[in-house]
């Protein structure tokens, strides 16, 4: 076992507990490498891996979604094994080709989070000029937008305006999330706060000092200052501005790292192979400052009016997406929770209907039963049916769901 899999971090061997309703179940989340949740067809749409649903669908602890998203070939994928707690998972290039493809999650025991599920999603590379399909950056950024509690932007060298011209997806984000299904033009950006991920930005191989007018400052210190805005109004400063003023409103809440360069150079393409003594400590020392944030502040993953989401429903929540974004439509948040209940509601229905149906086909082995045997059976069952249906129902605020399981 290498040194880095001997952190404190756990391993996707370790068993967690799985609720189903009133059942709890001792179940292995068996995740020992990630697996592709979104990937693109030929003709370049975005769609969900049905092998990924299967395994969020076992899935019935809140999840915690950090996702990564920057320019290809900037170190993410080696960034979220280190949040795996694992030297290797997430496949690592080592050519200058761009490696990851479409969006791959990894579902791991939250480190820190008791019955929590930490979900991991590593991206496809934005900006690679071999790309066909530049819209598929656009979706890709959208969809780490939507899916996560916290986004990890990652980029190389300094942030300097190169590197936030390149979040330009950030700027664009109003015209790709709608907040509410009515009223088709209005500015929701100030409503996105509420529902949008941290934001960390981590800066790799970070050679300079970090200094602000002669002084040292803090690595928040050195984003702030990178993002100020400046005076005026001329093309030139609103131009400047744009991108700095769109990460402040949607990302209210920002941290930012920088990572020394993590060993010697020849040793930087075999980084997954390499012993915790050829790294850096001050490498190490940020990416265990930066795991250890990160597992602190990303919280449970919500929808848009506060309901928890587990493994399953964010499952569902990946598939609503990306059809809507496939489909050449915006994404709304307030359509998302609709589509939500009706998926989890019609879900509790079939589980109310199952357990009762069980319980009479048990109740047939019986026969002959006497009425006054049958009609008291049929209570219980109805009743138990019902707290099933209520264990896993959500929002059914009209009882439509409820009056469809006693019809059924
Ligand atoms: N210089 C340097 N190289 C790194 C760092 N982290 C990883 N690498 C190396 O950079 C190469 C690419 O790393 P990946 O983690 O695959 O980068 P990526 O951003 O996921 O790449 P794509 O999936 O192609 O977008 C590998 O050879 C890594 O060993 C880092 O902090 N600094
Ligand atoms: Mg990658």
């Amino acid at each position: 076992m290498s040194s880095l899999q001997k952190r404190v971090l756990p391993t996707q061997d370790d068993d967690v507990t799985i609720s189903f309703g009133k059942l709890s179940m001792r179940s292995k989340l068996n995740m020992d490498k990630p697996v592709c949740l979104i990937d693109t067809t030929s003709d370049g749409k975005l769609y969900v891996q049905e092998s990924a649903l299967q395994i969020l669908q076992k899935i019935e602890q809140p999840v915690v979604v950090v996702s990564v998203v920057g320019l290809y070939r900037t170190g993410k994928s080696y960034l979220m094994n280190s949040l795996a707690g694992k030297q290797t998972g997430f496949a690592l290039g080592n050519t200058i080709q761009s490696k990851t493809k479409g969006i791959w999650m990894w579902c791991v025991p939250h480190p820190t989070k008791k019955e929590t599920t930490l979900v991991l999603l590593d991206t496809e590379g934005l900006g690679d000029v071999e790309k066909e399909n530049l819209k598929n950056d656009q979706n890709i950024f959208c969809l780490a937008v939507l899916l996560s509690s916290t986004l990890v932007y990652n980029s190389r060298g300094t942030i300097d305006s190169r590197a936030i011209e390149e979040l330009q997806y950030v700027a664009e984000l109003t015209e790709l999330i709608k907040v509410r299904s009515s009223d088709e033009d209005a500015d929701d950006s100030s409503e996105f706060v509420k529902f949008f991920p941290n934001f960390i930005w981590a800066v790799r191989d970070f050679t300079l000092e970090r200094k602000i007018e002669g002084k040292d400052a803090s690595e928040n210190e050195y984003l702030e200052f990178a993002l100020k805005l400046k005076h005026g109004s001329s093309k030139k400063v609103l131009e400047y501005n744009l991108p700095r003023e769109c990460i402040q409103k949607f990302f209210p809440s920002r941290t930012c790292f920088t990572f020394p360069f993590p060993t010697a150079p020849e040793n930087v393409s075999r980084l997954e192979s390499l012993d915790r003594a050829d790294l850096s400590p001050e490498f190490l020392e940020v990416t265990n400052r930066f795991c250890k944030l990160v597992f602190q502040e990303s919280q449970v993953k919500k929808l848009k009016d506060g309901y928890t989401v587990i493994g399953r429903v964010f499952g569902n929540l990946a598939k609503t997406y990306v059809d809507t974004i496939s489909s050449g439509a915006v994404p709304c948040l307030e359509n998302t929770v609709i589509a939500m209940t009706m998926i989890e509601n019609e879900a509790a229905v079939k589980d109310g209907l199952k357990v009762y149906q069980s319980g009479m086909d048990n109740l047939k082995n019986s026969f002959p039963l006497e009425l006054k045997d049958v009609s008291p059976e049929h209570q219980r069952l109805s009743s138990i049916a019902t707290q099933t249906f209520m264990k896993h129902s959500f929002r059914d605020t009209d009882g439509k769901y409820l009056k469809s399981l006693e019809v059924g």
